[in-house]
């Protein structure tokens, strides 16, 4: 299944870890059977937080929202496995969390968009992007998990 397996760039903003939701919201995507492959706690900076979310400087809300990625700690992570990009979006849920399906992480754990608590890469083009932006290649962590022999056919 080598061939079909997938990156995408997960953040949980500084919102999700001053709230205590870190190992609730990892526990999600591990429990799936998605594969961690980089994980790293950081405070960006607004420069940075610019970058990341530079498909959306025109919104009136470019300026707030790149604050607040900015003040406090980020958990940058990639996931890994078949379809982890478009399922990843599933498992966190619609952007406006009055939104989001109950079960979802923003359906369960979010009330505002402005405090959505997490980051999911939205397609192929935008994981790759976002995981060299936020990883050096190296800290990318290549190994064999026993688990996928019992997750995948
Ligand atoms: P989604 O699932 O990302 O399309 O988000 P929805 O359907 O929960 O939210 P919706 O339909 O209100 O907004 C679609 C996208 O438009 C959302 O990702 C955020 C973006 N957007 C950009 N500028 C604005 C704005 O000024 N107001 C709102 N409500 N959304 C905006
Ligand atoms: O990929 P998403 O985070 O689901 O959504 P996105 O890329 O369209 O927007 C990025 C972030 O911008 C989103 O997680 C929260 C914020 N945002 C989106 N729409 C609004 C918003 N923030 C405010 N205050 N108001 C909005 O309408």
């Amino acid at each position: 299944h080598a061939a079909e397996m997938e990156r995408t760039f997960i953040a949980i903003k500084p919102d999700g870890g001053q709230r205590g939701l870190v190992a609730e919201i990892i526990c999600r995507f591990e429990r799936k059977g998605f594969k961690l492959v980089a994980i790293k706690m950081l405070v960006p900076s607004k420069e940075f937080a610019q970058k990341h979310y530079d498909d959306l400087k025109e919104k009136p809300f470019f300026d707030g929202l790149c604050e607040f990625l900015s003040s406090g700690p980020v958990i940058a992570m990639v996931w890994e496995g078949e379809g982890v990009i478009k399922y990843g979006r599933k498992l966190i849920g619609a952007t406006d969390p009055q939104k989001s399906e109950p079960g979802t992480i923003r359906g369960d754990l979010a009330v505002v968009v402005g405090r959505n608590i997490i980051h999911g890469s939205d397609g192929l083009e935008t994981a790759k992007n976002e995981i060299n932006l936020w990883f050096q290649p190296q800290e990318l962590v290549s190994y064999t998990s026993n688990a996928e022999n019992w997750i995948y056919a």
